[in-house]
């Protein structure tokens, strides 16, 4: 995993036949994900496969897909070979319906994108639908086209099994091998893949190809992979990659243009990396094989970032606080020699000009902003240390500031405080669940907009430890969802004391629709201190809670 961990950041590219359909059919728009298209859309398996005379890739130039990639920061590229649809971007010899044989595009993708990330000295992986295949008989996952029923084993045995057998034998290095969907997938059927693995020596191999054996932790594999979020306090003990779309489909869509900023895309780099994972972020070649315009700038934009601010993102593990930062986040790198380096990512400078960093504890060798930008100066502020912000600080996406210690660092770990605004803001990822019964509450979501769901249907309960540094009074709010019929309590310090509860009754109308709650006013001394939400369910919904918060009085 070594080169894997190092990389940190990669390009997933979604590229097939589904491009050339760019997410309509009959001059309609199709509704969802573009490589969906020919499921949601239920088109006949023969019907689609003429879209293969339109794929014309004409515009198709691997080489300067990967140069943008490198360019960008990445390190890694992950092609599809197949996607759902069953149309191989390969010469293979397990089925025609393939880029060279089938379309005018005559073409193999995947030999051009691998030769290209040899040549610029990127590593190359496969990602690969091994049971959803549409197209071929007894694929799984379509279930509106009779023609297209058969078996699934022959499937597997004639066209999956061949077609990854294929992909790493011909293709020289392959690095990594990106399952998806295992819809119907046994042991026994798993391991028919298994055994090809050894013909890339060091492959790395998604948890997708699956069925999962706890005794074993066969079908575990190498990496975990949040999709489409940031998982709120990383995969402890696991390597993770969270793929996301620069927009919202993965293939090519004419109509999706919600494309995701740079300085989002920075921040869920940032946010990745300080929780220990990798970004694989997703282009959707058009069927003429461009890369969509507004896509180049956006990529250079977070290379040029990361020639600047690079060495804290590449080869940095997770930072060491478990206490959310308000002004941002943070990396770090332990030295072979044991020296570190704390990387601070600087998401937004506080009033004060001042980056606490509560409970640090090393002896500091010293401290810049990367790319230069003013000295950095480090006093105490209380028993904490405080990075104070020269005048001409940037203030650009996240500039980052570098301290060195000359040894490890310990963090003496606190829960969350008072943010810039004088309130204490409390998140999912914040939460500590106890209970039982029922399904395990669960975070979803990211950032601020996290929240717990499956609440209640059993005795769970949701702390929340805060520190304040005075005595004060303190109006508590909660933003909870859906409420109808239900009840929640809140008890400070955890102490189920009637004459210290409140309890609210509120009504929304379904899952994910949040009203705030006011819980009332509550004092509490300096210290670190509690406050315990417990469900009482009248219907069976379960409970959701977003975001907690405590504003000063
Ligand atoms: O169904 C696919 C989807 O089209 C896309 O390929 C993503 C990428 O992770 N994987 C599947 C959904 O999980």
């Amino acid at each position: 995993m070594g080169w894997w961990r190092e990389a940190r950041f990669g390009l997933f590219i979604h590229w097939g036949l589904y491009s050339a359909a760019a997410g309509e059919w009959d001059g309609e728009t199709v509704p969802g994900y573009a490589e969906w298209l020919m499921k949601t859309a239920e088109v006949p398996a023969a019907e689609y496969a003429k879209l293969a005379t339109r794929f014309t890739g004409s515009k198709f130039d691997a080489g300067a897909i990967v140069r943008l990639a490198r360019d960008a920061g990445m390190k890694y590229v992950v092609l599809t070979a197949k996607h759902h649809d069953g149309f191989a971007m390969f010469r293979s010899a397990a089925s025609d319906f393939n880029s060279v044989a089938a379309a005018p595009f005559g073409r193999d993708a995947v030999r051009e994108v691998a030769e290209a990330c040899a040549r610029e000295g990127l590593k190359f992986g496969i990602y690969y639908s091994h049971a959803q295949d549409w197209h071929h008989k007894g694929g799984a996952g379509n279930f509106w086209d009779p023609d297209q029923q058969g078996d699934y084993d022959e499937y597997l045995d004639r066209i999956a099994v061949p077609q990854v057998r294929e992909l790493l034998t011909n293709y020289g290095s392959i690095a990594c091998l990106w399952y998806d969907t295992p819809r119907h997938m046994t042991a026994a059927r798993a391991g028919k893949f298994r055994p090809l693995h050894a013909l890339q020596p060091g492959l790395i191999v998604n948890d997708r190809l699956r069925a999962y054996d706890p005794a074993t932790g066969a079908g575990e594999g190498d990496t975990d992979t949040p999709e489409q979020f940031i998982p709120a306090n990383g995969i402890p003990g696991k390597d993770w990659e969270t793929c996301m779309t620069l927009n919202e489909s993965w293939g090519f869509k004419v109509s999706d243009t919600n494309w995701k900023s740079p300085a989002t895309l920075l921040r869920h780099l940032s946010d990745i990396a300080s929780k220990g994972g990798n970004f694989l972020l997703n282009i959707g070649p058009t069927g003429e094989g461009g890369v969509p315009a507004e896509n180049v700038p956006t990529l250079l934009e977070i290379g040029a970032w990361l020639k600047r601010n690079g060495e804290s993102v590449y080869g940095t593990t997770a930072g060491p606080f478990l206490r959310r930062l308000p002004w941002g986040r943070a990396t770090q790198k332990i030295r072979p020699d044991g020296r570190t380096s704390l990387y601070l990512h600087v998401w937004e400078v506080p009033a004060t000009g001042r980056l606490v960093l509560p409970g640090l504890r090393g002896e500091l060798a010293g401290a810049r902003v990367l790319g230069g930008g003013g000295e950095v100066v480090v006093e105490a502020d209380g028993e904490d240390p405080a990075v104070v912000l020269p005048p001409g600080f940037p203030d650009g996406p996240i500039p980052v500031v570098s301290l060195d210690f000359s040894g490890p660092i310990a963090v003496d770990q606190r829960p969350p405080g008072e943010g810039p605004d004088g309130k204490i803001l409390l998140l999912a990822e914040d939460a500590e669940l106890s209970g039982s019964g029922g399904d395990r509450p669960r975070v979803t979501g990211q950032g601020e907009l996290a929240h717990i769901t499956s609440l209640g249907r059993g005795a769970w309960r949701v702390q929340y430890s805060f520190e304040t540094g005075r005595e004060a009074v303190w109006k508590v709010s909660a933003e909870v969802a859906p409420c109808a019929y239900n009840r929640i309590t809140l008890s400070p310090g955890g102490v189920q004391d009637p004459s210290t509860t409140t309890t609210v009754l509120a009504w929304t109308h379904g899952p994910g629709e949040f009203v705030t709650l006011d819980f009332g006013y509550f004092r509490f001394p300096a210290g670190i201190q509690s406050i315990e939400f417990k469900p009482e369910l009248q219907d069976l919904r379960p409970m959701e809670i977003r975001r907690v918060w405590l504003a000063p009085v």
